[in-house]
Parts: C-alpha cells; sequence; structure tokens
C-alpha cells in the first residue's frame, strides 16, 4: 500500500475557546480552594486530570516520499475521488504539486509555483510538448496516468540525468519492460462511471514469453459539464482517446529494445477562455534500446529515439455557440 495515512488533531477557534474557558474554570477551582480549605488543594491536580480533550481525527491521504528529492509511486493505483482524466490532475495528489484549471481537464501542472518550461514532464523518456500558443495543451494533457506502469518526481534541479532546464522538477511516466517466464497473456482493465456523464475505461493487454512481448493500452475518458449550484452548466465537458503498441525484445535479463508507437485525442470545453480546444491529435514514435551490467566499470548503455506531432484546434463554434459570452 503505497499511500501514507497520517492521523492528527484539529483544534478550531471554537475548540480552543471551550477549552481556554475549561482551564479558566479549573484555575478558578483550584485559586478557591487554596483560600477557602487548604486541605482540598491535594484533590485539585486530580480534577485536573479528568479533563482529557479528544480531539478530531483528521486523515490525510498523500503518496510518501522515497526520499528526500524523489516520490515515486504507480499511476494505475486509484486515488480519490476519481481516476485521474490527465497527468496534471494526478499529480495534485503529490504534494507541492497544484494546477492552473482550465476547465473539467488539461489543466497546467505547477510545482512550488514554478510551471512551464521549468516542470520537465517525459513520457517512456520523451519529451512531448503541447502545441497551444495559449496552452490549452501542457504536456501532461496527453497524458492517461492510468496507462503507465510507474510515476517518479524528481525535486528541483539537482539530476541532469534528463535534460536541461527543469528548475522546478522533472517527471516521469514510463511503462515497460514487460516481464514474462514464460509464453502467456496478461490483461488488465477497468470501467468507472460516474455523475454529469463521467465514463471511463481502459485495457492493458499483453503477450509473450521470455524472448519478447506485444502490448496493447488504451483507454478512453469522457464527462459531460456539471452544473453549479443555481443548475447552471459550467464548461467543464472532455473526451479524450489513447491508444498505444509496443513491441519489446528481452533475449537475456540485462537488454532490452521496445519499439513503440501510439496515437491520441479528445476535444475540451473551457470555462475560463473565449475558446474551447476542438483537437488534441498526438501522434508518437519511439525506440528504446537499453543493456546493463557491461563491465565492472560500465553499468548501463541506454540509447533512444522518439518522434512526436501534436495537432492542436481552437474554436469558438465546436463546442461552444459563436460569440456566446456567458461561455455556455
Ligand atoms: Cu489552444
Amino acid at each position: 500500500m503505497p499511500h501514507l495515512t497520517i492521523g492528527h488533531g484539529v483544534v478550531t477557534p471554537a475548540r480552543l475557546k471551550n477549552r481556554f474557558q475549561r482551564h479558566v474554570l479549573t484555575l478558578s477551582v483550584a485559586a478557591a480552594s487554596s483560600v477557602v480549605a487548604q486541605g482540598v488543594w491535594a484533590q485539585a491536580p486530580a480534577a485536573h486530570h479528568e479533563h482529557h480533550h479528544a480531539l478530531n481525527t483528521m486523515v490525510v491521504t498523500a503518496v510518501p516520499l522515497s526520499s528526500p528529492l524523489t516520490v515515486e509511486t504507480d499511476p494505475r493505483i486509484p486515488r480519490q475521488p476519481a481516476p485521474a482524466s490527465d497527468g496534471a490532475d494526478y499529480l495534485q495528489t503529490i504534494p507541492g504539486f497544484s494546477a492552473i484549471r482550465n476547465g473539467g481537464t488539461n489543466g497546467d501542472p505547477v510545482f512550488r509555483g514554478m510551471f512551464g518550461s521549468r516542470l520537465r514532464v517525459l513520457t517512456n523518456g520523451s519529451q512531448m510538448l503541447g502545441a497551444c500558443p495559449a496552452r490549452m495543451d501542457a504536456p501532461t494533457s496527453y497524458i492517461s496516468p492510468e496507462n503507465y506502469d510507474s510515476l517518479t518526481v524528481t525535486k528541483g534541479p539537482q539530476s541532469v540525468l534528463w535534460g536541461p532546464g527543469a528548475s522546478a522538477a522533472t517527471v516521469r511516466f514510463d511503462r515497460g519492460p514487460e516481464e514474462f517466464d514464460e509464453a502467456g497473456v496478461r490483461v488488465d482493465g477497468s470501467v468507472m462511471l460516474g455523475t454529469y456523464g463521467r465514463f471511463d475505461r481502459r485495457i492493458d493487454a499483453a503477450l509473450g514469453n521470455k524472448d519478447g512481448y506485444l502490448r496493447i493500452t488504451g483507454n478512453q475518458s469522457e464527462a459531460n459539464d456539471y452544473q453549479d449550484g443555481d443548475g447552471n452548466a459550467v464548461p467543464s465537458l472532455w473526451d479524450k482517446w489513447n491508444g498505444d503498441i509496443a513491441l519489446g525484445w528481452t533475449p537475456d535479463n540485462d537488454t532490452w529494445l521496445e519499439v513503440t508507437a501510439g496515437r491520441g485525442d479528445g476535444e475540451a470545453r473551457y470555462a475560463g477562455r473565449g475558446m474551447d480546444g476542438s483537437k488534441f491529435l498526438r501522434e508518437t514514435v519511439g525506440i528504446r534500446f537499453q543493456r546493463e551490467n557491461l563491465g565492472e566499470h560500465w553499468k548501463r548503455l541506454e540509447m533512444q529515439a522518439n518522434y512526436a506531432y501534436a495537432d492542436h484546434i481552437m474554436d469558438n463554434f465546436t463546442l461552444r455557440s459563436p460569440g456566446s459570452m456567458d461561455m455556455g
């Protein structure tokens, strides 16, 4: 269970006041005792002990630190209240992260007050930048966290292993390699239904043997606008899908070669802007090679090449009525 639960008490102002009054009462009784009858004084400390204050329990759920600088977690593990619609939504469960929201999805992640190019976001070691000049598609908007096996956040600029510029943090979503001891098939999937049309489904399947594997991951997530207390629709609709395929070769325990290809698209309504995102097309291709234990002084050799293409369209007529200033 990689989630950390911390319980501690809360002292609210009302409670504090209440406690203060009780202490005053205790003291006044003690003072009266000492003046009126010296013999009663011995009982006063006992009476004081009876005033135990059971504080309310507050449960904090968060991803624990692996080290002071690193947070590692499995993004497939359920988190509350519902699966994350994109990378920024997931990162918000990690202490230090927040997001500049656009609508229901595609927020822009912020770590310790820094965002944009200060936050390096990598998927399988490659960088996929957004296409929108108004940052409707932060790099995390192309990421469905449940489609990855691990999430590692390296805080601060201390490591230069993953390229320059990450003064806030480096965020890595990674997949693979698959490990089959003998020929077999592995299938993992989930479906989630929620209010306001939230409907998520995901499949992650692999088949292979000791020498290699074929893995397919796919997901679709959608939600409608939610309504505020007066019943007005708040523009927050989204619908997005991803499909990825990976072909791996693992001839021995130290060698890994993988070729990947992926595609995805989506649309999202934005409450705070004059336009919506009607297309977030992603096309990625990659090849990576890794060999370990090359010698006494050479631990690992890694090579990879990636291609990423983003096609984004924003307009004010696909998902809303042109010229409507209420953005409904
Ligand atoms: Cu845009």
